[in-house]
């Protein structure tokens, strides 16, 4: 299980996803919507960007849940492992009681991948903040999300 906001979807998600694919046979992406917060993306849009993404890789299905316990949706999922992306040590602060927790909850391993170095200060909500200005985002999202950011935010150039 690979699980996120993914508002929207960047390269730094994609690569771990795909190195995610390379060490299990299925993966599942889970889109995790608070509903009490309003992302950018609906539920269902940031769906169909992973979809297109990783129309690619077989073996990898994209499912949203409404907020609930991750490993409620390891288990309706049938996931046995959870698998994150860490950029650094903000991320690991934040992942590893998350990660404790789940293994206390049910026993469901949490494993990290090292962020590509590349995609490390990447994130959605500065890709947001970058593309809301007009920014180029371009080296952080594939062509589809930068295009779906300007419809979203317009062209300012
Ligand atoms: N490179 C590598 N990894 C990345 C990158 C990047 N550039 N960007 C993001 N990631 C990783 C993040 O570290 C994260 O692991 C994952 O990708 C998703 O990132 P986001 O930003 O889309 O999603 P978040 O951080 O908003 O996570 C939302 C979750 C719902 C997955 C998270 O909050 C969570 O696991 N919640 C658990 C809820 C729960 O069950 N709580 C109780 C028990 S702990």
């Amino acid at each position: 299980m690979c699980p996120g906001s993914f508002d929207p979807v960047t390269l730094g998600h994609l690569d771990v996803v795909r190195r995610a694919r390379r060490l299990y046979d299925e993966v599942v992406v889970a889109v995790l919507v608070n509903p009490n917060k309003t992302g950018l993306f609906t539920p269902q849009e940031r769906v169909e960007l992973l979809e297109s993404e990783l129309a690619d890789l077989d073996g990898v299905s994209v499912l949203t849940f409404e907020a609930q316990l991750l490993v409620d949706v390891c288990r309706s999922t049938g996931a046995g492992a959870i698998v994150k992306g860490l950029r650094g040590e903000t991320d690991y602060s934040y992942e590893l009681p998350m990660a404790v927790m789940n293994r206390h909850l049910a026993d469901v391993e949490t494993l990290f991948l090292p962020s590509d170095p590349q995609y490390a200060q990447v994130s959605s909500s500065l890709i947001k903040e970058v593309a809301r200005f007009g920014g180029d985002i371009s080296p952080f999202v594939s062509p589809a999300v930068a295009a779906a950011l300007r419809a979203r935010f317009g062209d300012p150039h």
